[in-house]
């Protein structure tokens, strides 16, 4: 490149995606206006170069509008020394009033591990609460339960190259293609060149079951039975690696006498499980047929009341082949957040103490001694679900949340938002202004978001990976690290926190790894060592290569653990763990007949605080729904696109009606995305029982008995404009930002239950002023405007009695126009093209804005492949996260699988 080119041009930053724990690697290069080109990190071991649809679109959610850019208190802003005396000097007085144990802190996977070891310290250490749980409760716990039980330590033995040199992979209760996006890509890619086998095993038919081949729709919560199945099978058949089962483990006998009780045979399996009895066979042919087998499992799996047992399920049944940390086998479990594994390595579960230690009398001894606490704890804190409701009950009057928004995603989560006001400190470092959590008592804290904050993450391989900052900290805004830096001198800890950049953080963390860490000494060998980074200089910090732990200065660095042994149990040999049959929480009765399962959809994260920003992401699906199998709806009288009113014990959502031959029947499935902020009453986490399973604390989220009926609905309707609306006495909204054409705008969707006459001046005043162009037929209730300004479209609205209503995608393309024609104009009322008019169909590709019917007419023009498709429309060529659905339309169904088929 020629010199002077390049010196115009802003250097990229390489940094790590902030939203799942795939954890790729980012080119971030600032446009010097507070925004950033993004692309992939060609050489980051997770992505070589690729990123999903979230991924692509984080320029766009850079903006400040929806920012907290100044300390508040009491509603006002504050400069940084009254903010942070306060919470001192309340902290403290809470602390002298009532004892440690009246504070706690709630964290979550979404702080780099720089931040999180700060608060682990502080809380444990200094202030002296055992109360530090995290978001990863709801998300991990199971997982590293299981892997504690299993190998001594919480340790993830495998490496993503193992999913390209597998021969079979079995995904169990993940939806990677939405979720995983950039690893589902992975196995797809090795798929399609070495044709391995891929297993999907969920009771819903998802998008990644689409890339599958075999799908097994397993009655919910029955993964054990599945899984001792397979280790009768295994046993039965002489399957087993003797040799490794004698050498590295204990528990053999037990674990199969107790998989003969739930899974005495195929025809028990077949039955419980709700599996054809060919299917389970199937797959227990293909696990023993091969040497290299590797199983990924994620929500499915670790949010239910026995996710722990599940967990060990699956890694008995690869201890007992011996495929464990050997290039292409071994269990894998999928990390969800970008950094809840690092987490997990400083200590940020409640029974976890820092660097992989507990709670023996040698560990906290030797905690104590390396940070010199005054105050370290005597044992384990109360996870999640016990810490809200020891809030509840008024024992916990002092709360600080960081980086999660539990009174969207907590279970029972109406109950959450309702304990949050009775907190006498209630203390929030957000990067937005207003979510579901900040109530009126919040002293709200502007933390630093990503592309702002500095350290390191670790995704679900271990590899640790920094986030670099490329842009300035906008008004206020600090990173999480040093605001809890300062409230830590003023509670007068300083010494111990006399931290001015991450990279020291960085540095006593790793020194504490391995800190008495060694085969041989007072107490057990632990996994996670990053020693070898003790000492490291701030520029190799700032340079630091993706790395994966150990990470020791005398020992080679190794991609796999466990292939020859060498567990971090005392005897160094991995347990297999006898697993009983499992049972739901609770179970379906007359009164709740349905079985909610929750989950995620494509193209947004968690409560939408900023992938709900991008007008682009929300083209995919602008609504909460609910998903049924239409011969429940039919039952139940619903229809498709109506409102229903979804009910548990716990609370009521309303979601527009999707009917899904994916869904099995006596299952509904709803997205944990929507809140207050953006929708009428879609905060499904409200919902969910969040019974805990009795070894994690993890609640299980994924099967809460519910009801369901139609809600009675007047009038349907949607409003476009480039100005954003909200109804009052709606019984349905959800409101979203769009793309008008090339620019942003806004999308309600909408139901009334009202005369006529109050939807219409409803209209009268809602819409904005200008040119209106109105079509009514009372009769049938329906009516239709358009407002131009200046002859340019301004807003458009339908309403209708029917719940069928006009696609968007053409209409939102019409505000690109300077001037509608006549038959433009009419088209627009009519709320479907005229002739000539260009109709794309529902959004598929999101990057190229591709839709289906345009994808449709390809595969007609000849293009059968998505390569193909590819080729001539560019959909699928970006992120590829919409490959699974480009498939389906080939194959001659509709998109998504959220659609009726
Ligand atoms: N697009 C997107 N991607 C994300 C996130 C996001 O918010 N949006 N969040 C990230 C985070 S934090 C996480 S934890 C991961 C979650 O990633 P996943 O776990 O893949 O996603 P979920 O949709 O929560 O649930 C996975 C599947 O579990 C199935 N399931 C329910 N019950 C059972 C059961 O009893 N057995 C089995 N086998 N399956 C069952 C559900 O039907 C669902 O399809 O995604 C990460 N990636
Ligand atoms: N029903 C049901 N409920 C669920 C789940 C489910 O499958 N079903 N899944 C559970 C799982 S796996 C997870 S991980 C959780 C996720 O749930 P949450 O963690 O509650 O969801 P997020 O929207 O990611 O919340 C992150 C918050 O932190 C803010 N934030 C982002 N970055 C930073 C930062 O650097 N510093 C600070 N201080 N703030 C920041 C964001 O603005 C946002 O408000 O939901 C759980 N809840
Ligand atoms: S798969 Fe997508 S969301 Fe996950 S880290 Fe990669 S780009 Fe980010
Ligand atoms: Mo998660």
């Amino acid at each position: 490149m020629d010199g002077t080119v390049a010196a115009s041009v802003p250097r990229a930053v390489r940094t790590t995606c902030p939203y799942c724990g795939v954890g790729c690697g980012v080119l971030a290069r600032p446009d010097g206006r507070g925004g950033a080109a993004i692309a992939g990190d060609p050489p980051h071991p997770a992505n070589f170069g690729r990123l999903c649809s979230k991924g692509s679109a984080l320029g766009e959610t850079l903006g400040l509008e929806t920012r907290l850019l100044h300390p508040m208190l009491g509603g006002s802003p504050v400069p940084w020394d009254l903010a942070l005396d306060h919470v001192a000097r309340r902290l403290d007085e809470i602390r002298s009033a009532h004892g440690p144990g009246s504070i706690a802190f709630y964290l979550s996977g979404q702080l780099l591990t720089e931040d999180y070891y700060v608060a682990n310290k502080l809380a444990k250490g200094f202030i002296g609460t055992p109360h530090v749980d995290t978001n990863s409760r709801l998300c991990m716990a199971s997982s590293v339960a299981g892997h504690r039980r299993a190998f001594g330590a919480d340790v993830v033995p495998q490496s993503y190259d193992d999913l390209e040199l597998a021969d079979l992979v079995v995904l169990v209760g993940s939806n990677a293609a939405w979720c995983h996006p950039i690893l589902y890509h992975r196995i797809q890619a090795a798929r399609g060149e070495r044709g391995m086998r891929v297993v999907n095993i969920d009771p819903r038919h998802t998008a990644t079951s689409e890339g599958c081949d075999l799908h097994l729709a397993i009655v919910p919560g029955t993964d054990s039975i599945l899984f001792n199945g397979l280790l009768v099978w295994l046993a039965d058949r002489g399957l087993l690696d003797r040799n490794f089962l004698e050498l590295h483990t204990n528990g053999f006998n037990d674990a199969l006498a107790a998989a003969r009780l739930t899974s005495p045979n195929i025809a028990r399996v077949a039955e419980s499980t709700g599996l054809g009895r060919a299917s389970v066979e199937l797959l227990y042919s293909w696990f023993s047929s091969t040497r290299r087998a590797v199983t990924c499992y994620s929500q499915g799996v670790n949010q239910s009341a026995q996710g722990t047992d599940k967990v060990n399920a699956i890694i008995n049944c690869h201890l007992a082949t011996g495929m464990i940390g050997k290039p292409g086998s071994g269990p894998l479990s999928f990390t969800g957040q970008p950094n809840a594994m690092g987490g997990r390595e400083v200590g940020g579960l409640a029974n976890m103490l820092a660097a992989h230690m507990g709670f023996s009398e040698i560990e906290r001894e030797r905690v104590a001694r390396f940070w010199s606490a005054p105050n370290l704890v005597s044992g384990e804190g109360l996870k999640a679900v016990a810490m809200f409701d020891a809030i509840a009950r008024g024992e916990i009057k002092a709360l600080w949340v960081m980086g999660t928004n539990p009174a969207v995603s907590m279970p029972r989560a109406d109950a959450v938002r309702a304990a949050l006001t009775k907190l006498e400190l209630f203390v929030v470092s957000e990067n937005v202004a207003s979510n579901d959590t900040l109530n009126a008592n919040a002293v709200r804290l502007p933390a630093a978001a990503w592309g702002e904050k500095d350290g390191t993450v670790t995704n679900s391989e271990r590899r640790i990976s920094r986030q670099r900052s490329f842009l300035t900290l906008p008004g206020d805004a600090k990173p999480d690290w040093w605001i809890m830096v300062e409230v830590a001198k003023r509670l007068g800890f300083g010494n111990a926190f006399a931290y001015a950049s991450p990279a020291q953080i960085f540095d006593e963390h790793a020194r504490l790894s391995g800190f008495e860490n060694a085969a041989g000494g007072q107490s057990p060998e632990r996994a996670f060592d990053i020693s070898g980074f003790a000492g490291l200089a701030p520029v190799a910090y700032d340079s630091l290569d993706p790395t994966q732990w150990p990470y020791r200065a005398d020992k080679e660095p190794t991609e796999r653990l466990f292939g020859s042994g060498g567990f971090f149990t005392t005897d160094r040999r991995a347990r297999l763990i006898p697993v009983s049959e499992p049972r739901l929480a609770s179970p379906v009765s007359t009164a709740w007949p349905f079985i909610l399962n929750t989950g995620r959809v494509r193209d947004q994260w968690h409560t939408m605080t900023r992938t709900g920003l991008s007008a682009r992401l929300s083209t995919h699906i602008a609504e909460p729904f609910v998903e049924i199998h239409p011969a429940d709806a039919s039952r139940m009288g619903l229809e498709q696109g109506t409102i229903a009113a979804v009910e548990t014990e716990h609370g009521v959502a309303r979601l527009r009606v999707l009917l899904n031959r994916g869904q099995s029947r006596g299952s509904l499935f709803a997205p944990i995305h929507w809140s207050a902020e953006n929708s009428a009453a879609a905060r499904v986490s409200a919902l969910v029982h969040g019974v805990a399973d009795p070894i994690s604390g993890q609640p299980e989220a994924k099967a809460t008995p519910a009801r369901i009926e139609a809600v009675a609905a007047s009038t349907y309707g949607l409003i476009v404009s480039r100005a954003a609306i909200r109804p009052a006495n709606a019984i349905f909204w959800a409101s979203s930002p769009t793309m008008l054409g090339a620019v942003p705008g806004h999308l309600l969707y909408f139901a009334f239950n009202l005369p006529h006459r109050d939807v219409l001046a409803w209209q009268r005043e809602t819409l904005p002023a200008g040119e209106w162009v109105t079509l009514e037929d009372a009769k049938v209730g329906t009516f239709r405007t358009a407002v131009f300004k200046d002859g340019r479209l301004d807003a458009v609205m339908y309403a209708a009695a029917s719940p069928r209503l006009p696609r968007t995608d053409w209409l939102r393309s019409q505000f690109g126009e300077a001037q509608q024609s006549g038959a433009a104009r009419r088209g627009l009322l009519a709320g479907r093209p005229t002739a000539g008019g260009k109709d794309e169909g529902p959004i598929v590709c999101v990057c190229y804005q591709v839709g289906s019917l345009t994808i449709e007419a390809a595969a007609r023009d000849g293009c059968t492949t998505t390569k193909a498709i590819g080729v001539k429309l560019g959909a699928g060529t970006n992120c590829g996260s919409c490959l699974p659905e480009i498939s389906r339309l080939l194959a001659g169904k509709s998109a998504k699988p959220a659609v009726a088929t």
